[in-house]
């Protein structure tokens, strides 16, 4: 059997949930050829990264899938790259609010999922889940996280990717959102096309 690690975030920017975590708990533990292996983790710059990256080297799995919020989004959106860029318009949980410094020093400027995440679009779309590749993570943790994930295992086996959710509607009165069960399903239909 394969391994999969798959990760969401802690509760961020005043809300009391986060979709990705909930959803990443509610999927089975075998999904097609893949056992999971979940982790919640800190929304806070660098940690985000060495918690993914600690336990990935523990647990060396084939696929990394990091799921995160993106509030106002109105499908599920796998990212298709990420950039070597912070900018954080309101600070982590720790407070920090980096302004325009790089993710890794000296990196490359950017980086392709190594998952495939058009495939994985295309399955989530078909089941009428309003899905979209999306061709920016953002600047904030989320970014930065598939960003170290993606130049820490550069040219190896195990490939990855982040997949965008939008808020459940328990978050909101006039944004966008989609049910908990429907992300879940997203998720899992993602990992199937692996
Ligand atoms: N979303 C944020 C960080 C944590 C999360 O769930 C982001 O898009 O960067």
């Amino acid at each position: 059997m394969k391994k999969l690690l798959i990760t969401g975030f802690e509760p961020f920017g005043g809300e009391k949930i986060n979709p990705s975590w909930e959803a990443v708990k509610l999927l089975p533990n075998v999904i097609g050829d893949f056992e999971l292996t979940k982790i919640e983790i800190p929304v806070v710059f660098e940690k985000a990264a060495e918690t993914v990256i600690k336990k990935a080297e523990e647990i060396s799995p084939d696929a990394i899938i990091c799921v995160g919020q993106a509030g106002g989004r109105t499908g599920v959106t796998p990212e298709m790259v990420t950039i070597n860029l912070r900018f954080a318009s309101i600070p982590d949980n720790e407070g920090k609010q980096p302004k325009d410094v790089p993710c890794v020093e000296g990196g490359e400027n950017a980086y392709f999922s190594t998952l495939p995440v058009r495939k994985m679009t295309f399955a989530i779309s078909e089941e009428n889940i309003p899905c979209s590749v999306s061709y920016s993570a953002g600047t904030y943790v989320c970014n930065d996280l598939i960003y170290h994930v993606l130049h820490h295992y550069k040219g190896t086996e195990t490939k990855a990717c982040f997949i965008h959710v939008p808020f459940i509607p328990e978050q909101t009165n006039d944004k966008p959102s989609l049910p908990l069960e429907t992300i879940a399903k997203a998720l899992e239909i993602a990992i199937e096309a692996i």
